[in-house]
């Protein structure tokens, strides 16, 4: 009897770590029920990135705030509706770009393997080819994410980090990620590529502590050359700024150079050189190669795209990327 009862535990307990394994991600997750869904992804990005390579900081970034919200779900992706106001809507999101981009694969997808594969998983396998098409670091990306029902304004106010982030913000909000310290250095390296709207920094060049002073974290060569060129007004909210001035297209290293002259145009990017233990790490990758930072990038960015996935039965395959199945 009692040795009964302890095999029935120990079955149900190899049922649950079966279950649980498989609701794990996994390399090449359609390759049964829709062999060709990476390729569509691939060739939809390579056909079209070229057209607007700036598209690739927009879905790289895209991939970053759906994984940071409720998980790498696509509920980024999803409309506001009459009673509920999205993420998409929420003001760190203001600037997104790129989701028509995926509203296309999808429909690419749809063609060919209706229901199969979700919008989280073309997020993150176009963020990837984006990077990689446009001559940045590759990654690998498991599959087999499903899609989220909701969509909050409020999550993602709470926790996407703010470019006025200090340190112990952006390592909270990266812990929730289950990202780490090195994850934080290596994945804000992102900022090698990109612009910026003014509106997400003026702040340290005219009114820091509102006094009409200026964030002394910053060069101020390079605040009298933004104040001076790009951003001429506190209320500038259109011009855009190059985050890596002068290899804006360009993924290298120079991001983590200009951290250490004070030119990082975040107060986020300020932070990390606040701490001994991410300032050391920007050294570290200062000194190794560029083949180096690829490789810890890439394995800093498999490990944002499992952060908090939905796997197995949970959620839902949208149809379309901006709304829950009906
Ligand atoms: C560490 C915390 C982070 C903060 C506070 C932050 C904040 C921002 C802000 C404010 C912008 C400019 C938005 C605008 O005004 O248009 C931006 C752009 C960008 N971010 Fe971040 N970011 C962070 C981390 C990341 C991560 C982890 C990635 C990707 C792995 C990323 C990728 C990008 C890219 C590529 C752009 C340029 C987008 C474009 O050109 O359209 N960021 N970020
Ligand atoms: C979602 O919103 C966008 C932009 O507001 C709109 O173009 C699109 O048609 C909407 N999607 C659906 C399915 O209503
Ligand atoms: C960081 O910012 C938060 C609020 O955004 C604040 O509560 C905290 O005191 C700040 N931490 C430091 C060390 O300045
Ligand atoms: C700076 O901010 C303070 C407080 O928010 C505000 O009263 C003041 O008008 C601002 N000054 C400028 C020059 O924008
Ligand atoms: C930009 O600023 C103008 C004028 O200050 C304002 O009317 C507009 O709503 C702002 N746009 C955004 C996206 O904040
Ligand atoms: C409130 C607001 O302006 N939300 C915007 C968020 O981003 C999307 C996509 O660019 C815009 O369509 C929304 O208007």
């Amino acid at each position: 009897m009692g040795s009964t009862r302890f095999s029935g535990i120990l079955v149900s307990c190899l049922l649950v770590i079966i279950g649980l394994s498989e609701a794990q991600l996994q390399l090449g997750f359609y390759a049964k029920n829709c062999p060709n869904a990476e390729k569509i992804v691939k060739d939809y990005v390579e056909e079209h990135i070229h057209n607007s390579p700036s598209l690739a900081a927009a879905l790289i970034r895209l991939h970053f705030h759906d994984c940071f919200v409720r998980g790498c779900d696509a509920s980024i992706l999803l409309n506001s509706t009459s009673s509920n106001q999205a993420e998409k809507d929420a003001p760190p999101n203001l600037t997104l770009r790129g989701f028509d981009f995926i509203d296309r694969i999808k429909s690419r997808l749809e063609a060919q393997c209706p229901g199969i594969v979700s919008c989280a998983d073309t997020i993150a396998l176009a963020a990837r080819d984006s990077i990689v098409a446009t001559g940045g670091p590759t990654w690998k990306v498991p599959t087999g994410r499903r899609d989220g029902v909701i969509a909050r304004r409020a999550d993602a106010l709470a926790n996407i980090p703010p470019p006025t982030s200090n340190f112990s913000n952006l390592q909270r909000t990266f812990a929730n990620a289950g990202l780490d310290l090195k994850d934080l250095v290596l994945l804000s390296g992102a900022h090698t590529i990109g612009v910026s709207h003014c509106s997400s920094f003026s702040n340290r060049l005219y009114n820091f502590t509102g006094v009409g002073d200026q964030d002394p974290a910053l060069n101020t060569q390079y605040a009298a050359n933004l104040k001076a060129n790009k951003c001429k007004t506190p209320t500038d909210n259109t011009t855009i700024v190059e985050m890596d001035p002068g290899s804006v297209r360009t993924f290298d290293l120079s991001y983590y150079t200009l951290l250490l002259k004070r030119r990082g145009l975040f107060q986020s990017d300020a932070a990390l050189t606040t701490s001994s233990t991410t300032y050391n790490y920007i050294h570290q990758l200062l000194k190794g190669s560029l083949q180096n930072f690829y490789d810890e990038f890439g394995k800093s960015m498999e490990k944002m795209g499992r952060a908090n996935v939905k796997t197995g039965s949970a959620g839902e395959i949208r149809k379309q990327c901006s709304v829950v199945n009906s």
